[in-house]
């Protein structure tokens, strides 16, 4: 299988592992991907998780270039359908999800990274968007993620350009927000969403939910949409108790609503 879930104490590690092709998305890849994301959002017991690429060279190194070579118009449409419905999975899902790009993050394998709610980086991963090397353009979310993310300069170069950039560039333009050691990635990443896992897990899908809204509505709209997931958090228990606990300085107890 090309796509492994492992499940720890509330945090699970998905690791797309097709180290052969560099860990690139073919469609029973991301068929199996999307599953595993539904699968993960329906999981309750599942507070945040960490998506990272087996072997030792790749993250995810795009779409698979063997299998889209043939195809025409419409089947190019239904693969690239399937990709976005994986990213709106991702972004939909209840957890956070933080990618730790263990290597290339070309392509959809970038675009993947940026459908999550956090990116960390190894020292030697590479990010890009070389379709335009290939006669195409990204075709997962990149021209409008990559936007929002890092501002239209670096996306406008990183798309027409189709260059790679390494994880110190990533770091300066705001794609990824921490770098380590390769041999630490994985450590830091599971250690961050084990922290992610630990809040009120309610709050969290509140605050994700907010921000995820935060690229695509107006400034009024979204504005009001805070004060509703503001106010909806003084409905449960978890707001009380975390505030209790706050107050007498011993960590807080969640039920999670
Ligand atoms: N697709 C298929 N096979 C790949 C891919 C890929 N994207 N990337 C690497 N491979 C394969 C190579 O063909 C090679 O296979 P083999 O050993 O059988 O020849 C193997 O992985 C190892 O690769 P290299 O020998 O090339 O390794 P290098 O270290 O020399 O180079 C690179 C690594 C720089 C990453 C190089 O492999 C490369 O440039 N790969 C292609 C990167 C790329 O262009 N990605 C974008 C693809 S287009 C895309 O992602 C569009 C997304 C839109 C829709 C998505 C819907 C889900």
């Amino acid at each position: 299988m090309a796509v492994h879930v492992n499940r720890d104490d509330g945090v699970a590690v998905v690791t797309v592992d097709r180290p052969d092709a560099l860990n690139a998305l073919n469609t029973e890849t991301n068929a199996l991907l999307l599953e595993a994301v539904r699968g993960l959002s329906e999981d309750a017991s599942v507070r945040a998780v960490v998506l990272t690429g087996g072997g030792e060279k790749s993250f995810v190194a795009g779409a698979d270039i063997a299998e889209m070579k043939d195809l025409s118009a419409d089947e190019a449409r239904a693969f690239s359908v399937l990709g976005h419905q994986m990213a709106d999975a991702i972004e939909g899902a209840p957890q956070p999800w933080i990618a730790a790009v263990n290597g290339f993050a070309l392509g959809g394998g970038c675009e993947l990274a940026l459908a999550c709610d956090i990116r960390l980086a190894a020292e030697n991963a590479k990010f890009g968007q070389p379709e335009i090397g290939l006669a195409i353009t990204p075709g997962f979310g990149g021209t409008q993620r990559l936007v929002r993310t890092v501002g239209p300069s670096w996306a406008n170069f990183l798309v027409l350009s189709g260059r790679h950039i390494r994880a110190d560039e990533a770091l300066a333009i705001g794609l990824v927000t921490a770098v380590y050691p390769k041999d630490r990635l994985l450590h830091e990443a599971t250690k961050l969403a084990r922290e992610l896992a630990a809040k009120s897990a309610i709050a969290m899908r509140a605050c994700k939910q907010a921000l995820r809204q935060a690229q695509r509505l107006d400034l009024t709209s979204g504005l009001r949409l805070e004060k509703d997931v503001f106010s909806g958090c003084f409905d449960g228990p978890d707001q009380l108790e975390g505030m209790t606990a706050f107050m007498e300085k011993r960590p807080p107890d969640y039920e999670g609503r």
